[in-house]
């Protein structure tokens, strides 16, 4: 395959994970970046060797041909950002969260929808070599029909010197990390029709709830919890790490702390180590996440060559989105959401 050209839009905190997971790529490159603010363009030019640099996305889209665009930047500026890739017929991958409410999130499924361009968003955590086990071993029938799952992500880790912006938002720990977490609960149990959520704010220095506990009917009969917490302080620190709990008619899946898969099925019970990679660009704990980086860089270039619509395409995403949405909501009103009017 020729190899594709592809610029990145936000040369901030993650897209750093980004740069090095096309660099193990073959078939794309990142040809050109974009900041609006020089110092991270230099930065981050200078790190990867990239020379064309612009501090304005539509300067960079008049004047690159491109075969996609990788879009780094926070939330706010997405939909101007996807909206633009989309006049320009280029395909565009959009950093998580997709869109600041789920009006915004459809407008951009649209414009990309009706200039043929296809719309991946960056939504890596299914990706994560330990869920991807999970759903193996779902898929292979070990366990059953699955009836009952808690996707867990509890953590005391201080996301906040990282990423300063997530201590000043409303919307907190819902919008940023429960997305991952509503994401993995529909890869493993399938779409969910109604769920109910509540939420709190245990730490006084930060603006939105770093606390969410939501239930949740899956169209397929299952019911889950997904609780996501960073006010937990525990012996063991488990960022980033998600936890699994399934039941199933023929037995369970446990995805415990330190990457420990057990799955006690039709065929009796296993223990097996499930860790990710350590990619040599890779620092711990985040390794489990840049390894999904990679992944999911990958997945996208294997769908721009094959025409296959990526996992998580925009479409696809509107029905994370909407549990995102479905839970602030809920959580204001205490009263159940069902999900299909909001879609
Ligand atoms: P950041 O603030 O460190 O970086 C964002 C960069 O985008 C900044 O350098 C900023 O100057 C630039 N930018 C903003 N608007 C721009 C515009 N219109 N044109 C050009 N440049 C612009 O943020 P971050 O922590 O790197 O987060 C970026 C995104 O990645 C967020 O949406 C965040 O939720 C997401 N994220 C995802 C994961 C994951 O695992 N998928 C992990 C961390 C962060
Ligand atoms: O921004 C978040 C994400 O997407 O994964 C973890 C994180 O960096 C902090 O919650």
């Amino acid at each position: 395959m020729a190899g594709l050209s592809g610029a990145l839009i936000g040369c901030g905190f993650f897209a750093v994970n980004q740069m090095h997971a096309w660099r193990d790529i073959e078939g794309a490159a990142i040809i050109a970046v974009c900041d609006r603010d020089p110092e991270r363009l230099k930065i981050v030019g200078d790190q990867f060797g990239v020379t064309r640099r612009y501090t304005d996305a539509a300067e960079l889209f008049a004047a690159e041909t491109l075969d996609f665009v990788d879009i780094a930047t926070t939330v706010g500026s997405h939909r101007p950002l996807v909206e633009m890739a989309a006049a320009h017929g280029v395909p565009v991958i959009c950093q998580k969260p997709f869109a600041p409410t789920l009006a915004d999130a459809k407008a951009m499924v649209k414009a990309c929808a009706d200039a043929g361009v296809p719309l991946m968003v960056h939504e890596n955590f299914r990706w994560q070599s330990p869920i991807q086990a999970v759903r193996a071993v779902l898929d292979s029938g070990e366990i059953g029909t699955p009836f009952f799952g808690r996707i867990s992500f509890r953590s005391g880790y201080d996301v906040f010197s990282g990423q300063p912006y997530l201590a000043t938002g409303k919307r907190f720990i819902i919008e940023d990390l429960g997305i991952h977490i509503l994401d993995i609960a529909r890869f493993l149990l399938g779409d969910v029709s109604s769920l109910t959520a509540r939420t709190k704010r245990i730490n006084p220095a930060i603006a939105g709830e770093d606390v969410a506990t939501i239930l949740m009917d899956h169209a397929g009969g299952a019911t889950s919890v997904v609780d996501c917490s960073y006010a937990t302080k525990l012996a063991a620190e488990p960022f980033p790490e998600t936890l699994i709990e399934l039941d199933g008619s023929d037995g369970t899946i446990r995805l415990a702390q330190g990457y420990r898969l057990t799955v006690t099925g039709k065929s009796g019970t296993r223990v097996s180590d499930v860790s990710p990679r350590l990619l040599p660009w890779a620092s711990r704990p985040w390794h489990n996440i840049q390894e999904s980086v990679l992944a999911i860089q990958r997945h996208w270039v294997d769908c721009l060559a094959s025409g296959q619509e990526p996992a998580t395409s925009g479409a696809d995403n509107l029905r994370t989105f909407a549990l995102v949405e479905a839970a602030y909501a809920g959580a204001a009103s205490r009263e159940p959401v069902q999900i299909e009017a909001l879609l």
